[in-house]
C-alpha cells in the first residue's frame, strides 16, 4: 500500500480545527478509510480528540510550566520547540499504525505552528509524498469583508512557510445564515465582490492598502473556494475529502473550483 498522506489542521485559536479532526476521522471512518489522529497541541485539553499519537506523551504544557516557572506564553514557546526534538518518536508511533491518513491537529494558537522555526523541522519530518494544510477559517472572523481579507492572507503566509498545498476550509457553518453563507461563497471565489464589500464596511479606508492587498490576492491565483463544513452537524466533510482527493490526484482535477464548466 502507499504510504498514507498526511493532512494537518491550522487556523486561529478556536476556529474549530480539533473538533473537525475528530468530525473528519468519524466521517473517514464510516466511509471505510483508516485515519490516524496525531495530536500536536501539547496544550490540549480536549478529551474527545483521543489521537492514536499524542504530543504530551512527550510533551506537556502543564508540565513545562511547573518544572521551570514559565507562565503560559513561555511554556507554548518553549514546548513548540521541544516538539521538534521529539518528532522523530512521533514519527516512529505513526508509522507502526497503518492506515489511509495522517490527521495532525496543531496547536490552538496558530502562531506555534507558523511562526516557529522549529515546524518547518516538524512538518518534514511527518509528511511523506502526499501531504497538505487545510486551513480553517473562523465564522466569527470570516464573515466580515476585513477578517475574510485578513484570513486569505494569513493561509496565503502558511502556504508560502511551509510550500505545502492548502485548502481553506470554512468551520461551524451551522452558525451562518444561509444569506451569510452565501455572502462569504462569493467573496471566495471572486476578489471583485469581496473589494466592494471591504470598501463599503470600511468609512475611512486606506486605499493604498486596500489596492495593494487585493493586487496580492489576485496575484496568489484563483482563490477556488473555500469549503464550508461543520463538525457539529457533519455538514461538508465529504467534499472537503473530495477536495483532498483533487489537491492530491493532480492534472486536470487540479482546475479552480470556479472555472466554467465545460458546454
Ligand atoms: N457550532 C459549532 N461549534 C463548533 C464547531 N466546531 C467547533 N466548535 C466549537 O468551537 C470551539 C473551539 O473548537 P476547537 O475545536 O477546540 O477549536 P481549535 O482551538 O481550533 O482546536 C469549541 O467550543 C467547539 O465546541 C462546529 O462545527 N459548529
Ligand atoms: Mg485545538
Amino acid at each position: 500500500m502507499d504510504e498514507p498522506a498526511t493532512l494537518y489542521f491550522t487556523g486561529t485559536a478556536g476556529a474549530g480545527k480539533t473538533s473537525f479532526v475528530r468530525a473528519f476521522a468519524d466521517w473517514m471512518q464510516n466511509a471505510g478509510y483508516e485515519a490516524t489522529i496525531v495530536n500536536l497541541d501539547p496544550g490540549s485539553d480536549a478529551t474527545a480528540l483521543d489521537p492514536a499519537v499524542d504530543i504530551r506523551e512527550w510533551v506537556r504544557l502543564s508540565d513545562l510550566q511547573d518544572e521551570y516557572g514559565l507562565g503560559p506564553n513561555g511554556a507554548q514557546v518553549a514546548a513548540a520547540d521541544m516538539i521538534a526534538l521529539k518528532i522523530f518518536d512521533v514519527k516512529q508511533a505513526v508509522d507502526e499504525l497503518k492506515g489511509d491518513y495522517v490527521l495532525v491537529d496543531t496547536p490552538g494558537q496558530i502562531e506555534l505552528f507558523a511562526f516557529r522555526e522549529a515546524s518547518r523541522a516538524i512538518v518534514d519530518a511527518l509528511s511523506g509524498d502526499r501531504s497538505l494544510i487545510a486551513f480553517l477559517f473562523d465564522p466569527a472572523l470570516a464573515r466580515t469583508p476585513s477578517g475574510f481579507v485578513a484570513l486569505l492572507m494569513l493561509s496565503a503566509t502558511v502556504e508560502f512557510r511551509f510550500r505545502l498545498p492548502m485548502l481553506n476550509v470554512l468551520a461551524k457553518a451551522d452558525v451562518l445564515s444561509p444569506e451569510q453563507m452565501r455572502e462569504i461563497e462569493g467573496w471566495s471565489q471572486d476578489p471583485g465582490p469581496l473589494y466592494e464589500a471591504v470598501t463599503r464596511d470600511a468609512p475611512t479606508p486606506d486605499v493604498q492598502l486596500s489596492t495593494e492587498i487585493f493586487r496580492a490576492i489576485e496575484m496568489l491565483g484563483p482563490l477556488g473556494g473555500v469549503v464550508p463544513t461543520s463538525a457539529k452537524d457533519g455538514t461538508g466533510l465529504e467534499a472537503f475529502y473530495q477536495s483532498v482527493q483533487r489537491a492530491f490526484g493532480g492534472g486536470e482535477d487540479l482546475e479552480p473550483s470556479h472555472a466554467p464548466a465545460p458546454e
